[in-house]
């Protein structure tokens, strides 16, 4: 058994015993109340999943295992010569509970880059798709193809011990985690450079690397997919690409089975699509007022225009957030260090200023700020990645580190199958009646 399983079998052991005992003193105390229109609306506010590598708060943002962005930029290993956070680093705490040192953060490249190659039935397999497809369905198919590879679907055909389930996990997710960029580059340059590719380089780190493959050497862009692909990497648990993921994964599908379930859903645009639309809509909006520089009273109009026509306004609003996104104060800051004059970031700013009282106006949007893909879009263009439709396509990049570090501790924790109870509106009226109950046996 290699060191990293070595310590996640110990971490893992002590967690299991310490909630086993925790559920047998305190597994019937009550968490909270669930409302009726908790239940017809999407589940917002109740309590009911256990995710370790992250924690969302409504007013402060997330914290991975503890830490806020700013304090995993102030305290993650850099790239030589960076200043941004390298999401291995992320991957390490997110998995063991502690920050890692430099050396830590080196291993988990090298072991990553070794696990790196993508079998060439993969790139056939998105071969097949017409150039039509949206680059997150080749990005999915990819990685239903690489399926084949799995570790925990071999050992569980041979009949493997419910023990073992989390260190088959821990393999294919490693594997998975090490394969994504190369396909998602794929996906970019057969789509938008002419089937053009380019071959990895074993030197660079896991998003320098995936910079590399894309075809963007810049360093600036290298740094920003390093601060990208850390930010975008967990939610907590209850989002659609994770609590899929976790879902997904409880049934015993393997990793590369959960992981493309989680995939569709990020595909949604309330969800990781959000990030296309955003830069979809300014392109519009410049495009209808014939400037790249609208004044704040346009922009105002437009989104009035954008709300009148019962559409959304993309990149503002989220299910438990009630401040500025820090995802999206991360982005910001790096856009006013690197690119102050930035056209496109500067219209990003000037949005930022001009929604939020527009949606507390309507009195029914709970959250009027703007979250993580309010921002991401208008960095990408400022380098030259202008094709939008590829952007959800890094982000599940990127989600891949959160719910894969989960569905280990899933794993190592033996969670069960995730099964909540359903009710009928009809049971819904006989119970209002009094002539039934809602609660399952
Ligand atoms: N523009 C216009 N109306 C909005 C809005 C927005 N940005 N955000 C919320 N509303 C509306 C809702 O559509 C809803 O209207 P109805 O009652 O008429 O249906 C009402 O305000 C109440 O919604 P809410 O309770 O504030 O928000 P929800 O928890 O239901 O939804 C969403 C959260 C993120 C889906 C929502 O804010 C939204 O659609 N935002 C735009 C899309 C977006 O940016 N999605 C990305 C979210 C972050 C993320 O997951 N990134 O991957």
């Amino acid at each position: 058994m290699g060191s990293y399983k070595e310590k996640l079998k110990e971490k893992g052991d002590a967690a299991a015993a310490e909630v086993k005992s925790l559920l047998k003193e305190h597994g019937n105390k009550v968490i909270g109340e669930v409302s009726l229109s908790q239940v017809y609306q999407g589940m917002r506010g109740i309590t009911g999943l256990v995710t370790e590598t992250s924690l969302l708060d409504s007013q402060e943002g997330i914290r991975f295992r503890g830490y806020s962005i700013p304090e995993l930029q102030a305290k993650l290993p850099k790239a030589k010569g960076g200043s941004e956070p390298l999401p291995e680093g992320l991957f390490y705490l997110m998995l063991f509970n502690e920050l890692p040192t430099e050396e830590d953060m080196n291993e988990m490249t090298a072991k990553w880059q070794r696990r790196s190659h993508v079998p060439t039935h993969v790139f056939n397999t998105i071969d097949a798709l017409p150039l039509s497809t949206h680059p997150m369905t080749m990005f999915v198919v990819g990685v239903m193809a690489l399926q084949t590879e799995s570790n925990f679907a071999k050992e569980y055909s041979k009949g493997m011990n419910k023990k073992d389930y989390w260190e088959h996990t821990f393999d294919d997710a490693m594997d998975l985690i090490a394969r994504l960029p190369r396909i998602a580059a794929y996906v970019y340059r057969r789509k938008y450079k002419n089937n053009e590719h380019i071959q990895p380089n074993g030197l660079l780190d896991w998003s320098g690397n995936f910079a590399h493959m894309l075809g963007y050497q810049d360093e600036g862009f290298k740094e920003l997919m390093r601060l990208y692909m850390t930010i975008h990497a967990d939610h907590e648990g209850g989002n659609v690409s994770a609590h899929t993921t976790h879902l997904v994964g409880s049934a015993l599908s393997d990793p590369y089975l959960s992981f493309a379930a989680g995939m569709n859903g990020l595909a949604g645009p309330l969800h990781g699509l959000a990030n296309q639309e955003v830069i979809k809509w300014i392109f519009e909006m410049q495009e209808s007022l014939g400037t790249d520089r609208p004044s704040k009273e346009q922009i105002a109009q437009y989104v009035q225009d954008t709300l009148s026509s019962g559409k959304v306004v993309p990149g503002y609003g989220h299910a438990v957030l009630r401040k500025t996104d820090p995802r999206f104060e991360a982005q910001m800051e790096f856009g006013k260090k690197h690119m102050p004059d930035d056209a496109l970031c500067q219209t990003v700013w000037n949005i930022y200023e001009t929604v939020p009282p527009i949606l507390q106006s309507l009195g029914k949007v709970k959250n009027p700020w703007p979250n993580v893909d309010a921002h991401s879009g208008a960095l990408l263009v400022h380098y030259g990645l202008k094709e939008y439709e590829f952007y959800t396509v890094m982000f599940g990049v990127s989600r891949a580190l959160g719910v894969m570090a989960s569905l280990i501790w899933d794993r190592l924790l033996g969670f069960p199958l995730e099964r909540p109870k359903s009710i009928t509106t009809e049971l819904v009226k006989r119970w209002l009646k009094g002539e039934d109950q809602v609660w399952g046996d």
